[in-house]
């Protein structure tokens, strides 16, 4: 096992990481900004070193300063956490080279699957379902049309540098196809620095349900179940839970397969997320592959009793997987809230400051993974997510019954927050009854007064 490791990353990301380093017995090293000199992460960590001023593009975004301070403090690997550097496959290959290893798959698995054309062709052809689509990246506009019409429309026009729903387009018709097609490819240019874009059907009012997968570097592979993200505000995720309100157990394994499957198709390894869509008849499709520990992956944790930070310290460490796919058993129902330091009555704008009183859930079933803390300034330049707060039950019920319950109990003062507009979705019938979508939010807002989730400073 590893004896020292860095962590570039900040928030409650570095602290878990920390947490489950300790229980390890490996030393960690911290990496910060300007703005996180008071931050937990660095407090907790057995060393850190500042990398630089306080925006991200000038400190947790350089890969460079990072690989210096690995290098001067002396550390066997890095973990990236998620967002940053987390799936750069340059930052990746720049450790290999450093030999520094990175806490996560190959550099070329995460060029491949950061291409979101070249992932659909890679499951594709280990047999692994995908959106009706282009073959690859399509440039010309004319052809475009043609693959388009053959398809059927309704289609979405995707970059293959996409992700947060930036450079993708939805076309209705031949007549605003190519207007849209444009779009696409430019948006993907101005924001990618790649104009690439591929086609698929357009799959109406899906559900998001993605399966995590744990891979050794022995070529073994086992999914943990699945996760349903569907709850989502303009690509961001608010609610997660597991298992999916809308599983059966022929799904999950059909599913489980195929996520297990897509993982061997590129030679992965460490953790990592299947993404797929289901339609209404439970059609599921892969779209996307994300090739780091994510932010939900607190719920799996929850009802599989598995430590994914540990395992991804063993796997790196060259381990093998302690478990085959038999002993993985889904025990109970998890949700996640992700608080945010936002203000829903201001459009859900960042809301940073000083947060002058906490007072966090706990009790039976609930876990709270935050770096917050009394007295702790939110930073302006970074995420605004502040918390998660995580609770588990013997069934989706008491889960419910028990998000509700923490949420209540959770006082921060000072900043705006979402904590009301969770609060809300937990208790709309609707959502209790698991009958969503990823329109849900939407909906919910239409048929929502405003006053029901509006946040207040104190
Ligand atoms: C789709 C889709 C419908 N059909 N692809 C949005 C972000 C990106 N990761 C994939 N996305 C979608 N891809 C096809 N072929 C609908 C979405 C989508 C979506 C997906 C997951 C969760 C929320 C979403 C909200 C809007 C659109």
């Amino acid at each position: 096992m590893f004896k020292k490791i860095l962590i570039a990353n900040r928030g409650e990301i570095a602290l878990r990481i920390i947490r489950a380093c300790r229980e390890l017995g490996i030393e960690t090293v911290a990496v910060y900004s300007e703005a996180d000199v008071q931050s937990l992460h660095v407090q907790l960590a057995d060393g850190a070193i500042c990398i630089g001023p306080a925006p991200g593009n000038e400190s947790y975004l350089r890969a460079e300063r990072i690989i210096a301070a690995a290098e001067i403090a002396d550390v066997d690997a890095i973990h990236p956490g998620y967002g940053f550097l987390s799936e750069d496959g340059d930052f990746a290959e720049q450790c290999e080279d450093c030999k520094i290893k990175f806490i996560g798959p190959r550099s070329e698995t995460i060029r491949q699957m950061g291409d979101k054309a070249m992932a659909r062709e890679t499951v594709q052809a280990a047999g692994v379902p995908t959106v009706p689509g282009s073959d690859g990246v399509v440039r010309d506009p004319d052809k475009a049309l043609q693959v388009a019409e053959k398809i059927g429309f309704p289609v979405i026009i995707k970059a293959v540098a996409g992700g947060g729903g930036r450079g993708m387009r939805l076309a209705h018709n031949a007549m605003t196809f190519q207007k849209e097609f444009a779009a696409a490819s430019n948006e993907a240019e101005k924001a990618f620095g790649n104009g690439d874009v591929y086609i698929e059907k357009y799959i109406e009012e899906p559900r998001h349900i993605e399966f995590q997968i744990l891979a050794d570097e022995h070529g073994n592979v086992i999914h943990l179940g699945e996760r349903d993200c569907s709850i989502q505000r303009r690509h961001q995720k608010v609610v997660e839970e597991s298992p999916s309100p809308f599983m059966t157990p022929d799904l999950r394994q059909a599913m489980g397969d195929a996520a297990v499957k897509a993982a061997k198709s590129c030679g992965y390894w460490n953790a990592g997320t299947i993404e797929f869509l289901v339609d209404k008849h439970r059609n599921f499709y892969f779209i996307e592959m994300n090739t780091r520990i994510q932010v939900e992956h607190p719920v799996t944790e929850e009802v599989t009793g598995i430590d994914l930070i540990k395992e991804q310290l063993r796997i790196a460490s060259g381990g093998r997987l302690g478990r085959k796919q038999e002993d993985v058993k889904i025990t109970g129902h998890a949700i996640e809230v992700r608080v945010c330091a936002e203000n829903p009555g201001m459009n859900f704008a960042p809301s940073p400051g000083d947060i002058s009183l906490y007072y966090p859930p706990g009790g039976h079933g609930v876990r709270v993974d935050s770096h917050i803390y009394g007295g702790y300034t939110v930073p302006k330049y970074y995420d605004s997510m502040i918390a998660k707060v995580i609770v588990v039950g013997r069934d989706r019920e008491i889960a419910l019954a028990r998000m509700n319950r923490a949420l209540n109990e959770y006082l921060i003062r000072g900043v705006f927050t979402n904590i009301g507009f969770a609060k809300a979705i937990v208790n709309d019938p609707e959502f209790a009854r698991g009958n969503f979508t990823t329109r849900f939010i939407e909906e919910f807002m239409q048929r929502t007064p405003k006053t029901l989730f509006e946040s207040k400073l104190h």
